[in-house]
C-alpha cells in the first residue's frame, strides 16, 4: 500500500510540472501543445506501463517467497528467530527496488524537459522568413505572406521594404527587410522571366528576288522583356520552289519561340478570287507581270472574268516547276437598284403600276434581278408612307431601298389675281376680266366668271363684282372685287336737291337748320373734294359740311346768308340776313347755339370758346 500512494504522488507531481511548463508557455500555440501533450502522454504513459511490470513482478516475487517461506517454516518449524531474520531480509530488498524505480522515472522527466526547452529556443531563433523567385507579369502584388516560411507566423510579422513602385513586369533582384516578433531578417525578391515569347507565325508566298526577313514571318509577337527575331541557318533562296524557314523569336532572358515556316518562291499566286465580271490584270496573279507576263494568255483570263460563278484554273511552268493557280469567280456584290419618290394626288393613284412605278433601274453582273414589294401600298393613306423594294440578283444577293409615296387630295381651290380695286367715273366703261387671271396648283390655268350685274357704272357709287373660278376637282373660289363710280357735279345737286325736297322745302331757316343739324351727325371729317355729297351720302361731317349743307339750303330757298369762320379757321357757320338784319345761325350739333343770335349772343356761346371772327369782315348782327 505504501508503494502505492508513491506512485500516485510521482504521478500527481508529474502532471504538476506539466501544468506549470503550460503556464510558463501560454504564449505557444495549440499545435506545439498538441505536439508536447502527445509526447509527454506517451512518455508518461512508458513510465505507468514500467512502474506497472515492476509492481508485477515484484508481487509474484513476493507470493512465490512468501510460498518458499512457509516451506522453509514448516521444514524449520523448531527455529522462530530464524524466521523473525529473513523476513527483515525481504523488507530491504523491496525498498531498494522502489527507489531505483523512483530514481527511473525523475531521470526520463529530466530529459523531457531538456528536450522541449530545446525545441522552444529553437522556434524563437529560427529565420521567418525565406527568399522568393517570382515570374514575371504572373502576380499584381507582392504580400509579407509571400515571404512566410510558414503562415502560422503571420502575425507580429512586418514587412519594411516598400514593394509598391516595383514594376512586377520587369525581371530585377531586391532585399527585402522583415520582422517577425521584432527579430529583423533580409531576403531576396526575385522577378525572373523564364516564359518564351508568344508568337504567330505565317507562311509566305513570294517572288524570287525576296530577301529573307524573320519579321516577314511574324504577324504577331508578345513577351514582358524585349524580343530579337532571326532565322536558324537561313537556306540559299536561288530558284522557284518550297523553302523550309525555322524563324526564332528570343527574349533578352534567352526564352525562345521557334517555328519552322513555309516559303513559297513563286512566280504567281496560287489562288485569286474575282467579281464576277471584274476585269481580271495580269499584275492581279503575278509577282512580276513585266518579266513573266507571257506566261499568262490574256483571252483565257478574259474568258475566265466573264463565266459564271465556279473555280478555275491557270497552270503556268518556270525553271521545271508548274504551278496551278485557281481562280475563283464570286457574285457577293449586290444588284444595283435606284428607285424615287411619287407624289400622286388621290384620284390618280389608279395611275400607278405597283412597285414598277418607283423602281427607276436595276441592274447585276448576273445578268439576272428579280424585285420585291416588301411593304404594301395602302393607295387610300393621304399623306407619306415607305415604299420597301428589295432587288436579289441570280445568286441571292439583295439591295433594299426605300422610297416614298405622297397621295395628296386636292381641295384648293384656284388663286384668282389681279382683282384690284377699279375707279371709273360715271358713265364710264370697265373691262373686268382684263389683267385677271385664275391659277390652280394642280390644274394650272383656270377659267373664271365674273358677275357684275350688281355693278352700275352709270351711278355714281361703290360696287362689287364677284369673280369664281373652279378647279378641274370642283373646288371654287370666289372673290369681290371693289368697283368705285365716282359722282359728278350734276350729281352732288341731284342728290342735294333730292335731300331739299324731302326734307326741308318749305321751311323756315331756323328749321332749316335745326333739321341739318338733327339728320347729318358729326365726325372731324371736311368732306373731301365734295363736301355736300360727302355729307348728304353719308349723313355725317364737320361744322364745314353742316354750314355748307345750310348755305345751299338758304340758297336754294332764296335767303341771303353769308359762311363765316373764325380767325382760325377752326369753326364755320351761317350768318342771314333776315329782312336786313343779320343774325348768326349754327347746325353743328354740339354745344353751338343754334341761332337765331346777336355778335354778342354767338361770341359769348359756349361751343365759341373765345374764339372770334374777323369782325370788319363781315356785317354786324346786333
Ligand atoms: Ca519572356
Ligand atoms: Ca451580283
Ligand atoms: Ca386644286
Amino acid at each position: 500500500m505504501s508503494k502505492n500512494s508513491k506512485e500516485k504522488s510521482i504521478k500527481a507531481k508529474k502532471l504538476n510540472n506539466k501544468e506549470d511548463e503550460e503556464k510558463q508557455d501560454i504564449k505557444q500555440d495549440d499545435e506545439e501543445n498538441k505536439l508536447k501533450a502527445k509526447t509527454e502522454n506517451e512518455t508518461k504513459n512508458k513510465i505507468e506501463d514500467e512502474v506497472e511490470n515492476e509492481i508485477d513482478n515484484k508481487a509474484e516475487d513476493k507470493t512465490k517467497n512468501e510460498k518458499e517461506k512457509k516451506k522453509e517454516n514448516n521444514k524449520k518449524n523448531k527455529d522462530n528467530k530464524d524466521n523473525e531474520n529473513e523476513l527483515k531480509k525481504e523488507d530491504t530488498k523491496e525498498n531498494k527496488l522502489v527507489k531505483r524505480i523512483i530514481w527511473v522515472i525523475v531521470i526520463v522527466a529530466i530529459i523531457i524537459e531538456l528536450i522541449y526547452g530545446g525545441y522552444l529556443l529553437y522556434e524563437k531563433f529560427k529565420n521567418k522568413f525565406h527568399n522568393i523567385e517570382i515570374e514575371i507579369g504572373s502576380v499584381t502584388e507582392i504580400r509579407m505572406e509571400d515571404f512566410l516560411i510558414d503562415e502560422k507566423y503571420k502575425e507580429d510579422s512586418v514587412m519594411h521594404t516598400d514593394l509598391s513602385n516595383i514594376d512586377l513586369k520587369k525581371v530585377g533582384e531586391y532585399k527585402v527587410k522583415l520582422s517577425h516578433d521584432e527579430k529583423e531578417e533580409e531576403v531576396t525578391l526575385k522577378l525572373v522571366d523564364t516564359t518564351p515569347p508568344e508568337v504567330e507565325f505565317q507562311d509566305l508566298n513570294k517572288y524570287i528576288d525576296y530577301n529573307l526577313s524573320a519579321d516577314d514571318f511574324i504577324v504577331k509577337k508578345e513577351d514582358l522583356s524585349e524580343m530579337e527575331t532571326g532565322i536558324i541557318n537561313p537556306p540559299k533562296l536561288d530558284k522557284f520552289g518550297d523553302y523550309n524557314i525555322t524563324v526564332g523569336v528570343k527574349d533578352i532572358y534567352g526564352n525562345m519561340t521557334t517555328k519552322v515556316c513555309k516559303l513559297y518562291l513563286r512566280w504567281i499566286k496560287e489562288s485569286l478570287s474575282i467579281e464576277r465580271g471584274q476585269e481580271i490584270k495580269k499584275e492581279d496573279l503575278l509577282y512580276n507581270a513585266e518579266i513573266d507576263g507571257n506566261l499568262l494568255d490574256e483571252n483565257r483570263l478574259k474568258e475566265i472574268a466573264n463565266s459564271d460563278i465556279g473555280d478555275y484554273e491557270v497552270e503556268t511552268s518556270k525553271d521545271g516547276v508548274t504551278v496551278k493557280t485557281k481562280i475563283k469567280v464570286t457574285d457577293l456584290t449586290p444588284p444595283n437598284l435606284e428607285v424615287k419618290n411619287i407624289s400622286i394626288y388621290d384620284d390618280e393613284v389608279s395611275t400607278l403600276n405597283g412597285k414598277d412605278s418607283f423602281i427607276v433601274s436595276t441592274s447585276d453582273a448576273s445578268g439576272e434581278v428579280t424585285t420585291n414589294l416588301k411593304t404594301e401600298l395602302n393607295l387610300s393613306n393621304i399623306g407619306t408612307q415607305d415604299v420597301v423594294i428589295e432587288a436579289i440578283d441570280k445568286y441571292l444577293n439583295k439591295t433594299e431601298k426605300t422610297a416614298t409615296l405622297t397621295i395628296m387630295k386636292d381641295t384648293k381651290g384656284p388663286v384668282i389675281s389681279g382683282l384690284s380695286q377699279i375707279t371709273i367715273q360715271r358713265g364710264g366703261s370697265i373691262n373686268l376680266r382684263s389683267g385677271v387671271s385664275a391659277r390652280d396648283d394642280r390644274d394650272g390655268g383656270c377659267d373664271f366668271q365674273v358677275d357684275d350685274s350688281k355693278v352700275d357704272t352709270n351711278t355714281a357709287g361703290t360696287y362689287y363684282a364677284t369673280y369664281t373660278s373652279k378647279d378641274k376637282r370642283g373646288n371654287t373660289t370666289t372673290n369681290k372685287r371693289k368697283i368705285v363710280v365716282n359722282h359728278n357735279q350734276e350729281d352732288t345737286n341731284n342728290k342735294f336737291n333730292e335731300y331739299y325736297n324731302q326734307n326741308l322745302a318749305g321751311k323756315s331757316v331756323l328749321d332749316i337748320v335745326q333739321t341739318i343739324r338733327n339728320g347729318i351727325r358729326y365726325n372731324s371729317n371736311w368732306g373731301g373734294d365734295d363736301p355736300i355729297w360727302y355729307g348728304l351720302t353719308n349723313r355725317v361731317g364737320n361744322c364745314y359740311v353742316h354750314a355748307l349743307l345750310v348755305k345751299k339750303a338758304l340758297d336754294k330757298k332764296g335767303v341771303s346768308n353769308i359762311l363765316v369762320h373764325t380767325t382760325d379757321n377752326s369753326h364755320y357757320w351761317n350768318l342771314v340776313n333776315e329782312g336786313g338784319r343779320y343774325r348768326h345761325y349754327d347746325s353743328t350739333p354740339g354745344s353751338h347755339i343754334v341761332g337765331p343770335a346777336t355778335d354778342e349772343e354767338k361770341y359769348t356761346s359756349a361751343g365759341m370758346r373765345g374764339r372770334n371772327w374777323d369782325r370788319n369782315a363781315y356785317p354786324k348782327a346786333e
